[in-house]
């Protein structure tokens, strides 16, 4: 009964595979565990089974699993109890992987040797054995991540915000809350749980400890005061100083310094490493002007409606929006109503659009045009452009319609960008 059962044969199953091999556990590991055919004979040998985050508690061996009273636990919770450095986890529904790695980047102007790690595609497993006890392993954490996940302690943490998404996974909204709220529910007395106070469900959590917060609209242990950035009571920089755009990045700004600052990281290396960010690609990246003055940017990694009303929020010129992908079960009237009047025109595609277009006949807003395919959509935007407008490809949706993931999606978005004669 001392085997382990790996689940997933991705980037965590190969890590896990890793991990356990170094620590020389018996193990085995399934790929694809749609293929096995009789569960409970297959699960009846092991005593523990590791999980990867794209597998659902529906899972077959997850279920056989569960009735063989055999526990499941998380490649997170597992690697996290083998990790000998401090985590500082992040997690939430939009701005995750930008408060992880600016964060990790506070880690290291503070000398720390940092290890980035979690759902920004480096599981948690890999540094294992390789981060010391100086170290420190800054995780991005999902939703997905968090389940099944009870030892889970970060010695610091955050939660950016809390928005509908992957309802399709977690079945309602109350569990996919509880899903984040995990990340801090063993925490105690020293460690740090930073919260946004501006936003409703976030604000309303109650873990164990008491929480710091951070708001753009009021003040708060971290804020934004006139052009200021706060934290702690005095001055960390202005926002003009922050190359990275939009009232959601100060706040991702504000949630990054105040969860370095509970774990003790000094004002200076906070206020370096927040002056030199630069942005993560996919994330309202800058892609080129054309020769009408049209200036084209990548938001591929806007999955929900949050993330692109973010994103649309950045501009006042004259916007042309490129939104649809496949579907998460999600309605879109919350996208069409959250339209900013600088958006002219939206080109909805992929196996999305007609509920795009749905949404919009709903509202009576006449700006949705269907355009199937994603080359033609872009295309489309394009020739909808005004002059001196801008293109923003910001799809309220994952991409696996079409794409293998969103980076393949803005890879796409920038070469067609590029072919219409758009120069950085
Ligand atoms: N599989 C099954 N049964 C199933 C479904 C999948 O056996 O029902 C198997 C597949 O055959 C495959 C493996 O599971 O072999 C894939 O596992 P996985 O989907 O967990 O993929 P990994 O490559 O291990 O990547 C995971 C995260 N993937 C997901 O959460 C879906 C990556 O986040 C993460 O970066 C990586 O671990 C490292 O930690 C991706 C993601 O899309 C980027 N995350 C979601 C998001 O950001 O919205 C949460
Ligand atoms: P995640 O890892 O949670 O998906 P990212 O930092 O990768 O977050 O950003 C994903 C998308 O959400 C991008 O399109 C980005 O422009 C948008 N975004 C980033 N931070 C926020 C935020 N705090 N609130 C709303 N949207 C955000």
């Amino acid at each position: 009964m001392d085997e382990i059962l790996i689940l997933g044969g991705g980037r965590t199953g190969v890590a896990l595979h890793n991990l356990l091999e170094a620590e020389r556990r018996p193990h085995e590991w399934i790929a694809d565990t749609r293929l096995v055919n009789d569960a409970d004979a297959f699960v009846a040998r092991f005593g523990l089974a590791l999980v990867s985050p794209g597998i659902p508690s529906s899972d077959r061996i997850v279920s056989a699993c569960e009735r063989a009273g055999i526990p499941v636990r998380s490649e997170l919770d597992y690697a996290a109890s083998r990790l000998t450095c401090p985590i500082l986890a992040v997690t939430g529904t939009n701005g995750k992987t930008t408060v992880t790695k600016l964060l990790a980047d506070m880690c290291r102007a503070a000398g720390y040797d940092t290890y980035c790690v979690g759902n920004v595609g480096v599981p948690l497993s890999t540094a294992v054995g390789q981060a010391g006890k100086k170290s420190i392993a800054v995780a991005e954490v999902s939703s997905f991540m968090l389940e099944r996940s009870p030892s889970f302690r970060p010695s610091a943490c955050c939660i950016t915000n809390i928005t509908p998404d992957h309802l399709d996974r977690h079945g309602s909204m109350a569990e996919y809350v509880a899903a984040k709220s995990r990340i801090f529910a063993r925490c105690e007395g020293g460690d740090g749980v930073v919260l946004n106070a501006d936003d409703p469900i976030v604000s309303g959590l109650k873990p164990p400890v008491k929480p710091k917060t951070f708001s753009v609209l009021r003040p708060a242990d971290a804020w934004l005061d006139g052009d200021r950035l706060m934290l702690g009571g005095m001055p960390l920089l202005s926002r003009s100083s922050l190359s990275i755009k939009g009232a959601h990045n100060v706040a991702n700004v504000l949630c990054a310094a105040l969860t370095a600052s509970a774990f003790g990281i000094p004002y200076g290396a906070i206020e370096r490493a927040a002056r030199s960010f630069g942005g993560v690609a996919h994330r309202v990246e800058y892609a080129g002007t054309d020769e009408r003055g049209v200036k084209y940017y990548n938001d591929s990694k806007a999955t929900n409606i949050e993330s692109a009303l973010a994103a649309l929020a950045v501009f006042r010129e004259p916007l042309v929006l490129i939104a649809g992908g496949s579907s998460k079960g999600i309605e879109f009237d919350a996208l069409i109503a959250g339209l900013p009047e600088n958006c002219r025109r939206v080109v909805a595609t992929g196996e999305t659009a007609p509920s795009i277009a749905a949404a919009a006949a709903r509202a009576y807003d006449s700006r949705v045009t269907v355009v199937p395919k994603f080359a033609d959509a872009v295309a489309e935007a394009s020739a909808a452009a005004e002059r001196d407008g801008v293109v923003l490809l910001s799809p309220a949706c994952a991409s696996f319609d079409a794409f293998r993931d969103y980076r393949e999606r803005g890879d796409a978005f920038l070469s067609l960008v590029e072919r219409l004669g758009a120069k950085k």
